[in-house]
């Protein structure tokens, strides 16, 4: 805990939140008498939208003042964290009109496990892995916990819930509250590669810091990029690498790279993400909006007269990078708080 810090975020919530003047310096001498910072809701609420505004490698930032805020700090027990992040799921999936949230739990009793609520296993096996090889350390975590494992190719994970220094205890996701979307393309038989994906990226894995309180279970989701599924889950060599099976189905000439195979396989994999999301009423977004929402995001923020952090590694799309105005200028890569941050894996 740092106070200044504290402070800083507190005069950005009596700006932003239109308190009184003089508000934050109260706030600031009880938080030091007592010792101990535990935000007001509404304090915590501006903080993850705040902490989502800082997101450097984030494109999505626009909408940063419509996170839902569920606050969540009173819950002790695993059981009672399990429900909470159930109505997580059912509230941001929205039958597919999704709603991006986060859910702040206790700063010191709980911390979930998993990186992401709904992600597939990954398993090793002797005739190479099945599922996706992003989760094969935490499958075989959640196998040892007593997880029955179904050697399937898109088999979501349980909850893995912690309680203070206690186990940790798995619970299953119901089917019914996990929506996913077949993934096919309006011209071509992606379908019979029979893939999927899960409707929404809600990842569980990064602390909430606010002022240097940190807040280590806080599950945050928007809703997808297309290229995150298209470019990146399905593409990567060491993911589910369809690349090869989609020129197949497009019946390319595979046999030298210079016919720009995979190039084109890329393209019409990702029309297939973006149509089957969209025939389906989920939201997402493709890399080109995406990139004219944030452009409005930058100029929101210089009429707000805050200065403007990202990173351009992560902010360029996997795709058609230098399509976006995102490609051709410099973003200043500056930590501000409150924001997101990775923390180490419990296990
Ligand atoms: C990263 C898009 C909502 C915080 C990203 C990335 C994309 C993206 C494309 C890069 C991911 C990657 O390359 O793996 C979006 C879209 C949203 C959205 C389209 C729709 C509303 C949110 C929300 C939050 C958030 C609600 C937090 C409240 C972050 C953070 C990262 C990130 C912290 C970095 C993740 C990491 O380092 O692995 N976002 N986002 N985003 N986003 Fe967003
Ligand atoms: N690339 C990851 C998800 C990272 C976060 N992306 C978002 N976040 N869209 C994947 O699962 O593909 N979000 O909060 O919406």
């Amino acid at each position: 805990m740092d106070y200044n810090e504290i402070m800083h975020f507190l005069t950005i919530y009596e700006q932003e939140t239109e308190q009184a003047h003089g508000y934050a310096t109260a706030r600031l001498a009880e938080i030091k008498q007592r010792g101990d910072y535990w935000p007001t809701t509404d304090e915590l609420t501006h903080a993850a939208r705040v902490a989502w505004r800082n997101s450097n490698k984030c494109i999505g930032r626009l909408f940063w003042q419509s996170l839902h805020v569920f606050d969540e700090r009173q819950l002790t027990t695993d059981e009672q964290v399990y429900q909470a992040l159930l109505h997580h799921i059912q509230f941001a999936t929205n039958q597919g009109k999704i709603r991006p949230t986060i859910t702040v739990f206790h700063p010191t009793y709980i911390r979930i496990w998993n990186e992401q609520l709904v992600r597939y296993a990954g398993y090793e096996t002797t005739d190479g892995v099945i599922g996706d090889p992003a989760s094969l350390a935490f499958t075989k975590v959640c196998i040892q916990l007593g997880w029955q494992p179904k050697y399937g190719r898109f088999d979501v994970l349980p909850l893995v819930i912690q309680v203070g220094q206690n186990q940790p205890t798995l619970w299953e996701i119901p089917t019914a509250d996990v929506l996913e979307v077949e993934i096919r393309h309006p011209l071509y038989a992606i379908d019979e590669l029979q893939l999927k994906w899960y409707a929404v990226p809600m990842i569980s894995n990064m602390k909430l810091d606010i002022g240097g309180v940190v807040y280590p279970a806080a599950p945050f989701n928007g809703w997808y990029m297309g290229t995150e599924i298209g470019a990146r889950n399905f593409a990567d060599v060491d993911r589910y690498h369809q690349l090869p099976l989609v020129a197949k189905k497009l019946q390319l000439d595979t046999s030298t790279q210079t016919t720009l195979w995979k190039d084109r396989a890329l393209v019409e994999l990702n029309i297939a993400v973006l149509h089957s999301f969209k025939e389906d009423g989920v939201s997402i977004v493709d890399h080109h909006n995406a990139a004219q929402q944030f452009k409005l995001f930058e100029q929101a923020e210089q009429k707000a007269g805050r200065a403007l952090t990202g990173n351009w590694a992560w902010l360029v799309p996997p795709m058609a990078g230098a399509t976006t105005h995102i490609f051709h200028k410099p973003y200043q890569n500056n930590y501000v708080t409150p924001n997101y941050f990775y923390q180490k894996n419990p296990y």
